[in-house]
């Protein structure tokens, strides 16, 4: 006899989900009792910061990452990381203890009173077994519906009393379930896009994540080449898709309608792959698209397709669809887009440093397949500008925008891909929304370097308020917070670097140290944003 306990943990290492990211308390305990050897436990210290190393391991390794909450409370204080996991696809099976289940009518202390709405509308399913034979097939349905297209965070509320009962033998069924998705277009789909294809004059390219995500990066390079076309980053990527020192690659598009329309003014197609229609910003009222232009984006969530403003869509799995699209689409006779110029280098100065030059130091001394996570909101367009990055999975940002990301999703990657060097640019207003990511990364020795953009202000808001003509706004400023002295209050050796040498100095030895850095430098308020 199995039980139910005994049983999702055969299922989760069957998925090759040997690893749990969690804060416990007391309805958790019994899933816990015992925690199996080949096993391992990434303690969070607060539940945002949990979510976010989940949603970077996750999307570094491309598959489900379980994560273990405490009730209500504890999913509360995931929610803001959840935006971005959504925002993602990041497949994610989060899972919260529940109370007794002769108590959770009673709604003693720490009941999560109506799991099944709470984490809507974030999750793509949410649920709670209505009784305790029932948790192995939702442990399993989460695990699938997490993965299927378009992947997403996904909930489940668990009894704590429900562990210790026996499964029914026919549970063990659903160890060995696998599900396959393919989901190509079919030949009338493929002919007609290849005619408007061939037809284009003037065709462009916008990437966006789930490019990356799916690891279709070269096939994109590829399409780009082949139809000899311009290549541009969807606006706010949380992913860099495409190789940043390609001839074809033109760069990040900015996030407002106007904007996108006014720089892809004199295409007559353009062509998205993996992205939403657009993920837009600042509100610039415009036209969607240039005069002239049509679109066609080529998406794995049908979410994404209907809500978009213009265009016509495709959905479906992006790898297959690419890969069959380029069997059938003969060179382009049109001349390749020259290489954009790569911008100066800036000049050496005292601190407080330009970001540009904090980037130009970094992008030289850092390993060529670094990875960045980047959330230093003012500076993201200057880092798209000066960091190369060319191997597929060098980049990650928060999807939704939503603060308390970078350092946790980077610790979650470094634990995904120890054979590269993950290096988290986070500005000072951001790094206090994730912080407590130090611990983890000092406790497990997860040897990423956090470097922090030290200006003393929301810089993003500052620009924001000369955007929308307010002034006189209070909590945009970010003073007197020493960011060394935090960091080995958590246990991870620190430096403030004072110039660009000593900065260049910092990244190097902690490059060779193995173990997690924090470096603070002071920079100036950057003007674009
Ligand atoms: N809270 C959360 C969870 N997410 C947010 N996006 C914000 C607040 C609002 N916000 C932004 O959108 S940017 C920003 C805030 C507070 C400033 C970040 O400051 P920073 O970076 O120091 O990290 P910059 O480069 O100085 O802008
Ligand atoms: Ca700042």
């Amino acid at each position: 006899m199995t039980t139910i306990r005994e049983l999702s943990y055969q299922l989760l290492r069957r998925h090759g989900i040997t690893t749990i990211f969690g804060n416990p308390g007391s309805n958790e305990l019994p899933w816990l009792d015992d925690f199996p050897a080949d096993f391992r436990y990434i303690h969070g210290l607060h539940e945002g910061v949990v979510v976010g190393m989940a949603d970077g391991y996750a999307q570094a390794t491309g598959r489900p990452a379980f994560v273990n909450l405490h009730a209500a409370a504890g999913t509360g204080n995931a929610m803001g990381a959840l935006t971005n996991a959504w925002s993602s696809h990041t497949p994610l099976v989060i899972t919260s203890g529940q109370q007794v289940r002769a108590m959770m009518g009673l709604e003693a202390l720490l009941t999560n009173v109506d799991a099944v709405t709470l984490p809507r509308p974030l999750v793509k399913w949410s649920y709670e077994p209505s009784c305790a034979q029932q948790t192995p097939l939702a442990l399993s349905r989460a695990i699938h519906t997490a993965a299927a297209p378009a992947s997403g965070p996904v909930y489940v509320s668990l009894p704590y009393d429900d562990w210790a009962q026996q499964a029914v033998d026919s549970a063990e069924l659903l160890v060995d379930r696998c599900i396959e998705h393919a989901g190509v277009p079919t030949e009338e789909v493929f002919a007609r896009l290849l005619m408007r294809l061939k037809a284009a004059q003037n065709p462009v390219l916008i990437v966006g994540p789930d490019v990356d995500a799916c690891g279709a990066n070269a096939l994109a390079v590829a399409l780009a080449e082949r139809l000899c076309m311009p290549a541009w980053m969807a606006p706010m990527a949380p992913r860099c898709s495409f190789p940043t020192t390609h001839r074809c690659f033109r760069g990040l598009l900015p996030a407002g309608i106007a904007s996108i329309s006014r720089l892809l003014g004199g295409h007559d197609f353009i062509l998205v792959v993996g992205a939403p229609v657009f993920r837009y910003h600042e509100y610039e009222p415009g036209d969607f698209l240039p005069a002239g232009a049509k679109l066609v984006a080529i998406t794995c969530d049908v979410l994404e397709a209907v809500r978009a403003p213009m265009g016509d869509a495709i959905v479906a799995d992006i790898r297959p669809t690419l890969t069959i699209l380029l069997e059938r689409l003969a060179q382009s006779g049109r001349p390749m887009p020259l290489a954009s110029p790569r911008p100066e280098p800036v000049a050496d100065e005292a601190a407080p440093l330009r970001p540009d030059r904090v980037f130009d130091i970094l992008d030289k001394v850092a390993p060529r397949d670094a990875i960045y996570v980047d959330e230093s909101t003012s500076t993201t367009a200057i880092l798209w500008q000066r960091l190369r990055m060319v191997e597929p999975g060098s980049y990650y940002f928060p999807a939704a925008g939503g603060l308390g990301f970078a350092m946790p999703a980077a610790v979650g990657i470094q634990l995904a891909q120890p054979e590269r060097q993950v290096i988290a640019v986070v500005g000072d207003g951001s790094v206090n929304y994730g912080v407590t990511a130090l611990w983890t990364a000092a406790q497990h020795n997860i040897p990423v370097i956090f470097i922090i953009m030290k200006n003393g202000v929301y810089g993003a808001l500052h620009s924001f308020s000369d955007v929308l003509k307010v002034s006189k706004v209070p909590g945009l400023d970010v003073p007197g917070i020493d960011y060394c002295g935090l960091a080995r209050g958590y246990g991870v050796s620190s430096v403030h670097a004072r110039s660009g040498e000593a900065l260049s100095a910092a990244i190097t030895q902690a490059l060779k140290s193995g173990r997690p850095a924090l470096i603070e430098v002071e920079t100036r308020m950057s003007s674009k944003s």
